[in-house]
């Protein structure tokens, strides 16, 4: 009876070393998951290099006015991210210098809305296209470095 129970002994002796082994294979399958981690936070660190956002709002009470008059940007990909609060349908059209339209956004009230765009260095203008807003006042400068 005791002889076999040394047999029984060894191999979960054995046992023991291979769930040992096992747990150093899970240690590494943790460093290929943090891998992953990095792999997957690699798009998002390319999303941000790649792009900038720009926001943008309309006068949240009613004018005809935006909350800013001047837009700066770095050329290359730009996120405009134009809010509209006021119960005024607005938009946001971008033009270069030679009235050439770059990007524009839906026509929005009581949200937000984003455009994407590629924009070489420039200065361009930025406006509503609703009739009358632009003379109003909705309008303003994007200066592209
Ligand atoms: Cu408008």
């Amino acid at each position: 009876m005791k002889a076999s129970l040394k047999f029984l002994v060894v191999p979960l002796a054995v046992g023991a070393l291979f769930f040992a082994g096992c747990g150093g294979d899970d240690s590494s399958d943790d460093n290929s998951s943090s891998d992953t981690a990095t792999t997957q936070s690699q798009p998002a660190d390319n999303s941000m290099g790649s792009g900038q956002v720009l926001n943008l709002a309309a006068d949240p009470s009613g004018q005809l006015a935006y909350d800013k008059t001047e837009l700066s940007a770095k050329a290359g990909k730009v996120t405009l991210d134009f809010t509209n609060e006021s119960p005024i349908g607005h938009n946001v059209v971008i033009e270069d210098s030679s009235g050439k339209e770059i990007a524009s956004t839906d026509t929005i009230t009581g949200q937000s809305t984003t455009a994407e765009f590629k924009i070489k260095p420039g200065t361009y203008t930025f406006y509503c296209s609703i009739p009358g807003h632009e003379q109003a006042g909705m309008k303003g400068t994007l200066t592209v470095q």
